[in-house]
């Protein structure tokens, strides 16, 4: 009485619970610095999860449109703070897909710093659903959606360099404006809001993408949690064991 498992925690599903938490898709975070290597890690799950309904949800496809003024200077503008980004949104369409509505996400573009470019991408409600993004443990609203939370670690000079190539290829910007970005709001908003996120993390993936173990470690896991998922329905006063470990 009184004394709580370390580090794990035990619930009791209800009868009335069972039913909804059959329904409601399995949700996954996946956070981390800029090019850390999310898309990546999101990339092997599902490819792993094959015989699933997987769908990814990008937190970039949540960035507010900037303002005329705001594109006049779009140097000045911090893409790595929290407030770039239209969390109500993104909560608006989580709480659809929860409930088994389909939902149309918007698609930022880039080079125009808009997100209402046509066409929307088509979300249809699925068994597991992936989020992913910079700054997706920063609310709390939106990490109580996740039930399973990873965060990418990979060294800042390995993040640095994969950015370099990634904007002046794909984006096609000039090497000078990636370095300035970096120092003025990549790095410092990394430090500021992204790394204190890592706590809510129940898992810490080093190195990202490059770590097939990692991967198949939660994979592995994710397949037990689903298992669960699905027995609830058959047994509705099972008990579930949640536990929190770091590999
Ligand atoms: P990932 N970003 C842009 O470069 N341009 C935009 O219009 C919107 C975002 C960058 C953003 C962040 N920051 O560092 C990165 N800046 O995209 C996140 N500056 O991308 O999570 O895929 O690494
Ligand atoms: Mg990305």
């Amino acid at each position: 009485d009184g004394i709580e498992p370390r580090n794990s925690e035990v619930a009791q599903l209800t009868a009335s619970e069972t039913g909804s938490v059959h329904k409601q898709p399995f949700i996954i975070g996946v956070a981390g610095g800029a090019a850390s290597g999310k898309a990546t890690v999101c990339d092997m799950i599902i490819e792993q999860l094959h015989d699933q309904r997987v769908v990814l949800v990008n937190q970039d496809s949540f960035y507010h449109n900037l303002t005329e003024e705001e594109l006049t200077r779009v140097h000045e503008y911090n893409f790595d703070h929290p407030d770039a980004f239209d969390t109500e949104e993104l909560l608006c369409v989580m709480e659809k897909l929860k409930h088994g509505q389909a939902v149309d996400i918007p698609n930022y573009d880039f080079k125009s710093y808009k997100n209402n470019v046509l066409p929307t991408r088509r979300v249809n409600p699925s068994d597991v659903i992936i989020m992913e993004g910079i700054l997706l443990f920063h609310d709390i609203r939106v990490r109580e959606l996740m039930k399973m939370k990873l965060f990418v670690d990979t060294d800042a000079d390995v993040r640095l360099a994969r950015r370099i190539r990634r904007d002046t290829v794909e984006k096609g910007r000039d090497i000078s404006t990636v370095l300035d970005q970096y120092s003025k709001f990549v790095k410092p908003a990394y430090d500021d809001f992204i790394l204190p996120t890592k706590k809510y993390a129940d898992i810490i993936i080093p190195r990202g993408g490059d770590n097939p173990a990692a991967i198949d470690l939660i994979v592995q896991h994710l397949r037990t949690k689903l298992r669960q998922h699905d027995l609830c329905k058959i047994y509705p006063n099972l008990y579930v064991i949640q536990s929190t470990f770091q590999i």
